[in-house]
């Protein structure tokens, strides 16, 4: 690298840490160009793509179709606001509702907002159907949980990084551990619990996959009680685990997902990839009984439902489908673990070795290092593959999901080069 390119990406970083808030730590590398799975830097460098900006972009970066739906819609018509209605709003909640199989969708911009949209339906209904008297609603949250930045969602959080500072919090929360039954169970004797908030597979813990039944043991639950499942899918959902959604059993991918169990939560919660990284686009997907709960001038807007929106995430839904990346992402994710746990036996750096589809995170025992994760992140950018670590001793995997089979193997190779360079002595 030469001094005057360095000083390209360093002009950048300076930039930002000068102007911006400081609220992030990011990774040293500015990134000016994305294609498929790769993004080069500010020098021109290429990389392999291991973030996909936490699972947003599950199509690849500027899918031709996505980009194309978006000029040609840009040039239309891109914000009318709810005041009245467009020609692609009600196309766009037809093909969602049809395509999830709910019978109304409300779509929103972030992922949070979507979250803290499920929370408050989640309340009115309890209100309305279940009889709950107002101001006693509760919902059931699990400890690790990640469901964005808002205050109201922050409340729910165990992680003080999170948290502290920011209280007071929203009261009408439940914390119990995930992936345990019996907690959950005691805490939905509380009659009033009107819904239980859960990611199918945690991702900011540390991709964390629950057992088998444990799904199922809360759709069960909440079916006997009375109580609405509420799924958090925005980071699981759009094949990143190698199905349509995490919570399969009702989706249209030709019965790839014949063997699940179906766990059909009453409030599905989706983002990031529903419109493939183009733009923020979020919606929950619920049945009439519980989304016709909320009426005119109760919640909404400027933004949520705007054509361009409504085009775009169509194009990014018709890549999933018609490319199968929920197949591609299945196939891939199970080449990858195996070889990733190929590393196990002969480097006892990395302890575990977790996910489903293309959701991965690899657990390094760093007893002796504290930065350990984060010296290996540098060293895979140095390698040309950009993955993040997380809480200290997780690396996350999560490539897009047009990635081929010899480009997972290339990237495998990648990683095993330089995770041997940690080798324990
Ligand atoms: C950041 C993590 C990932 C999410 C689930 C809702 C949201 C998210 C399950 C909110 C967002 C993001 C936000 C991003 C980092 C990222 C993340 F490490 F923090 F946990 F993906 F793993 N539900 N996750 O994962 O969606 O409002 O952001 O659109 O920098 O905070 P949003």
């Amino acid at each position: 690298m030469s001094t005057e390119t360095v000083k390209k990406s360093a002009y950048f970083i300076d930039l930002e840490d000068k102007y911006g808030a400081h609220n992030y730590h990011p990774l040293p590398v500015v990134l000016t160009k994305g294609e498929g799975v790769f993004l080069w830097d500010a020098e021109g460098k290429k990389y392999y793509d291991f973030l996909s900006a936490y699972s947003a972009v599950n199509q690849g970066h500027c899918h031709p179709r996505i980009i194309k739906a978006l000029v040609d819609q840009a040039s239309e018509l891109t914000l009318t606001s709810r005041a009245f209605y467009n020609n692609k709003l009600g196309v766009y909640e037809e093909y969602l509702t049809s395509y999830f199989g709910f019978d109304k969708a409300l779509i929103a911009n972030s992922g949070v907002e979507a979250v803290e949209s499920a929370i408050k339906l989640c309340r009115k209904w309890a209100y309305e159907k279940k009889g709950l008297t107002d101001q006693s609603a509760k919902i059931v949250f699990v400890e690790g949980n990640f469901h964005g930045r808002t205050l109201g969602v922050i409340s729910a959080s165990t992680d003080p990084l999170s948290t502290s500072g920011f209280g007071p919090y929203l009261p009408g929360i439940i914390i119990v551990p995930y992936n345990d039954q019996a907690a959950m169970a005691e805490a939905l004797e509380d009659p009033n619990v009107a819904g239980v908030l859960v990611e199918p597979i945690q991702g900011e813990a540390g991709v964390v996959v629950p057992d088998a039944d444990y799904l199922p043991f809360i759709r069960k639950q909440c079916t006997d009680k009375n109580i609405l499942m509420i799924a958090d899918e925005v980071q699981t959902g759009i094949a990143r685990t190698g199905k349509l959604l995490a919570t399969c059993g009702n989706c249209s991918c030709d019965g790839f997902c014949e063997n699940q169990p179906e766990v059909k939560p009453d409030i599905l919660i989706l983002g990031k990839a529903i419109s493939g990284g183009v733009l923020p686009v979020s919606a929950i997907l619920a049945n009439d009984d519980v989304m016709l709960c909320i009426r005119p001038g109760e919640h909404g807007s400027t933004f949520g439902g705007n054509p361009l929106a409504c085009v775009v995430s169509m194009a990014a839904l018709d890549v999933i489908r018609d490319e199968r990346l929920d197949a591609n992402a299945e196939q891939l994710g199970r080449i990858f673990r195996d070889r990733m746990r190929r590393m196990i036996e002969s480097n006892p750096i990395v302890t575990l070795v977790r996910g489903k589809g293309l959701l991965n995170a690899i657990v390094l025992d760093d007893s002796e290092e504290g930065k350990l994760a984060w010296n290996i992140c540098v060293r895979l950018s140095e390698n040309g593959l950009l993955a993040k670590p997380t809480h200290g001793n997780i690396i996350r995997f999560s490539p897009p999901l047009v990635m081929t089979e010899d480009q997972i193997h290339e990237c495998c190779d990648i990683i095993e080069k330089v995770i041997g360079e940690f080798r324990k002595q």
